[in-house]
């Protein structure tokens, strides 16, 4: 039989839904795959596939190209599967492998960087499993064209590993309106034909212009908008024009994946409050629920995820939250004890808070606020939380370590606003910058982490001390207690230097009262508020063994 003239692919770490876990996907980017067994279940890595060997799912990236590839080719001439399969599929008449790419290296705001907490040269899981489809044997021995596309394709030029990975075409950007040139011309072997195939602004394509997908895609991803209109400097989707999806595009999307045996659609968005907007950012809350509602009818669906939001339109409309709420919250598939929901139901949009430093924020990301201005962010991110929390809504929340220029006082004011989010429900996530291709900051310097300063490393475990404290119950944070000071011993003090023991100590758990002296956050509240002291004495953690065994309480106190 005539091998397929197309296959099409994704590591196991991007095309995974293991649980509905997109915490798992992110935790694949961060950990060094030597250690990947100890901190990932090995079934996170397990893909299903259809009995001829295809794949039940993939990013919805790579299902995108898939669909438009199906305009022009038989199914028996595109084939996508996992790397597991390849050998199965690539052949003698393959003529192009395209490799979908989220974040293939890990080095996505710096995602790597938690893989280098353990030394440098380690590599993510995500790079580990990317490795195994552009390293298969199957692709040496038949040579097709190796084309690498998706919002993290920049990576590989990037990082400078284009001749290792034999890769023939990087392309970056929306491909909806040139896949057919372009794919003819790498069938055709075109030698006129760039490595780097940047798709201009211009060449975005319009809704009607985007496919309904043919099969499923990872997580039941459906997009809802696409683009951004806020305009953050150091963001990809900034670039893009925003465009809503019609409702019926929406709904048979979805439908194309509850027939293929997803019971979960996630609604993907930059923000989802851009969906069906009115002028000036003004959320559009009855289509909204019209969505939910819309989606939910279809059957097999049994919950839905969101993706993104922003904090700006949950502040500037009170019952937007509320509002929503019931048609979204009950039917998400998380749980959490704090919720109030009945089922303990809670969802976890994802959003970028970025930093707490007017300064910086009024630099790279005003339009975030808007129509609010850089010097109330603070405000805009203590009243969202409170109505997100007040609603069920556990966010997750990224921030960004190291803009370019960041000082002492801009990490200070980050950390302050983390003090005043002590007690707020959800996952806090440090971040470290890195100039993504075609944003605004793209000639800007990556972080280094060994440049960190103290009070940077003090905001990097303060976030993971609240998430430890919040999520991981009593079992977790005795592991962290037992492992934490060891690392900093055989490890940490080697690799960062000793300024970040007390972070460290922090995050171990050790007694708030001691590292107050030491740290810039006093998390008793004695440095802003003495006079509640008493009442904040009596929830402080007890002392901790281990630590003080390792001399790291003696020498704090
Ligand atoms: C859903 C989503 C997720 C989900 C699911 C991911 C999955 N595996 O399916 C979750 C929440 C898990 C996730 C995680 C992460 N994500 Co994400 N995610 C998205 C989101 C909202 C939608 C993705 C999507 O389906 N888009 C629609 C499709 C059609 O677009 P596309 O994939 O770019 O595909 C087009 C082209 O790229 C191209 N293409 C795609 N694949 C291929 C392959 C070939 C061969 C070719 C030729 C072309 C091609 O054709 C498509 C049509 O034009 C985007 C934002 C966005 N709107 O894209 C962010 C986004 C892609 N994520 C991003 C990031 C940074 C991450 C994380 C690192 C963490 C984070 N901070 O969010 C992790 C990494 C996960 C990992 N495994 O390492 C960034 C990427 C920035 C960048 N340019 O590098 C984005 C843009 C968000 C943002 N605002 O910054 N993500
Ligand atoms: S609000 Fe979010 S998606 Fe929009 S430009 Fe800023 S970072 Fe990008």
């Amino acid at each position: 039989m005539r091998s397929p003239l197309i296959v099409l692919t994704a590591s196991a770490s991007e095309a995974s839904e293991w649980k509905h876990s997109i915490w798992q996907q992110m935790v694949s980017a961060g950990i060094p795959s030597k250690y990947g067994r100890k901190f990932i279940n090995p079934e996170a890595l397990k893909c299903e596939s259809w009995p001829d060997g295809r794949a039940k799912y993939v990013p919805n990236g790579i299902r995108v190209v898939e669909s438009l590839l199906l305009r022009e080719y038989d199914e028996s001439d595109v084939v996508t599967c996992y790397h597991e399969n390849l050998e199965k599929f690539v052949g003698p008449e393959t003529r192009v492998v395209g490799i979908h790419a989220h974040n293939p290296l890990g080095i996505s705001y710096a995602t790597d960087v938690y893989s280098k907490l353990a030394g440098e040269n380690l590599m993510p899981v995500n790079a580990a499993e990317f490795m195994k489809i552009v390293t298969h044997p199957v692709l040496r021995k038949y040579r097709p064209k190796i084309v690498i596309g998706g919002p993290g394709a920049w990576q590989l030029e990037k990082a400078g590993r284009l001749d290792e990975f034999n890769v023939d075409h990087v392309i970056d950007g929306e491909i909806e309106r040139v896949f057919s040139q372009i794919f003819k011309r790498i069938i055709d072997g075109d030698p006129t034909l760039e490595r780097i195939i940047r798709i201009p602004k211009t060449d975005q394509p319009t809704v009607e212009e985007i496919p309904i997908v043919r099969h499923r895609s990872t997580f039941g991803v459906v997009e809802i908008t696409r683009g951004c209109g806020r305009g953050c400097q150091f963001c990809s989707p900034a670039t893009k024009v925003g465009r809503s999806f019609p409702l019926d595009h929406i709904l048979a999307n979805a439908h194309a994946n509850a027939v293929e045996g997803a019971t979960e659609i996630m609604l993907a968005s930059e923000d989802m409050f851009l969906y069906e907007q009115g002028p000036n950012f003004t959320p559009n809350t009855d289509a909204l629920i019209n969505l939910f509602k819309s989606v939910k009818a279809i059957p097999g669906i049994e919950t839905l995820q969101t993706s993104h939001i922003t904090m700006a339109p949950v502040v500037r409309y009170p019952d937007l939250i509320e509002q929503l709420s019931p048609h979204v919250v009950p039917f998400s598939h998380l749980h959490h004890e704090h919720s109030t929901d009945p089922n303990k139901c809670v969802i976890d949009p994802i959003i970028g808070l970025e930093t707490g430093s007017p300064r910086l924020f009024d630099t790279f990301m005003k339009g975030k606020a808007y129509p609010y201005k850089a010097h109330q962010w603070r405000d805009v991110v203590l009243k969202g939380m409170e109505i997100l929390n007040r609603n069920n809504w556990y966010p997750f929340c990224t921030f960004i370590i190291g803009l370019p220029g960041e000082t002492d006082e801009d990490t200070k004011l980050s950390l302050d606003l983390l003090y005043e989010l002590q007690g707020a429900k959800g996952m806090f996530v440090p971040t470290w910058f890195v100039p993504l291709e075609n944003t605004r900051m793209q000639k800007k310097e990556s972080v280094k982490l060994v440049d960190m300063t103290d009070l940077q490393w003090e905001f990097f475990f303060t976030c993971w001390r609240y998430n430890i404290d919040f999520y991981g119950g009593s079992r977790s944070r005795w592991q962290w207690q037992m492992g934490v000071p060891l690392y900093y011993q055989m490890m940490g003090k080697k690799l960062f230097g000793k300024g970040i023991k007390y972070p460290l100590a922090r995050f171990a758990g050790a007694p708030e009262r001691i590292l107050r002296r030491k740290l810039y956050l006093d998390l008793t509240g004695y440095k802003r508020t003495p006079e509640l002291m008493p009442a904040f004495e009596k929830e402080i953690v007890p002392a901790f063994e281990t630590v003080k065994g390792l001399n790291m309480v003696e020498a704090a106190g």
